[in-house]
């Protein structure tokens, strides 16, 4: 499948157990996901890139709770503990992941004003990243999205990849999510009436 696109989100200290925003079993992946790259004739992994100003963290809102809502000017957004910044020990990637693989790296959410969840667009879903003119020029169509969190980067990436027509698959068991208020079930029924593969 040398034209398929493995795309790896967001396998990050801070998304693993013991991590800063830490999702269950999210170190389980690591080793599959290893083993699945030798089947794909390109391999795209994403970091989740913040400034310590950045407008996502609860902390940098007086008073606000972690894991409250609250409005941009681009919609609602959650305000998440302090996580992935930009150099810190946290924002690497898993020391298992083999990112050496990696053909191409995609940073995302270093404006501090705006969140991206998405590895396409940020979370007004206009600015982009710049994945999807790497991919067209590449010659990716068809696209096999694995990584951190479900719910929130994996999924927004694969709703946007199938908007933009590109073949998506979610591979379910290579992913882990956060589940907060329900999201994993809203987001399992976005990702089918999208079309999106679940694997
Ligand atoms: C993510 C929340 C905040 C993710 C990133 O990778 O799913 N979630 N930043
Ligand atoms: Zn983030």
């Amino acid at each position: 499948m040398t034209q398929d696109a493995l795309i790896v989100i967001d396998v990050q200290n801070d998304f693993c157990p013991g991590g800063a925003l830490a999702v269950a079993g999210g170190d389980e992946i690591v080793a599959p996901i290893n083993a699945l790259m030798a089947a794909f004739g390109a391999v795209v992994l994403t970091q989740d890139w913040h400034p310590a100003d950045h407008s996502s963290f609860a902390d940098n809102h007086a008073g606000a709770a972690p894991f409250s809502v609250i409005d941009m000017a681009y919609g609602p957004q959650v305000l998440w503990p302090r996580h992935c910044v930009q150099g810190a020990k946290g924002a690497a990637f898993h020391p298992g992941l083999n990112a050496d693989r990696a053909d191409m790296v995609i940073r995302k959410g270093f404006r501090p004003q705006i969140d991206s969840y998405s590895a396409f667009f940020e979370n007004d879903h206009k600015t982009p990243t710049g994945l999807e003119g790497y991919l067209r020029s590449r010659g990716l169509h068809s696209l096999v999205l694995t990584g951190l969190a479900t719910d929130f980067c994996v999924g927004f990436s694969a709703l946007d990849a199938a908007a933009l027509g590109f073949d998506v698959t979610v591979r379910m068991d290579l992913c882990r999510a956060i589940d907060l208020n329900g999201s994993l079930a809203g987001m399992v029924e976005k990702l089918k009436a999208a079309g999106v593969a679940l694997a």
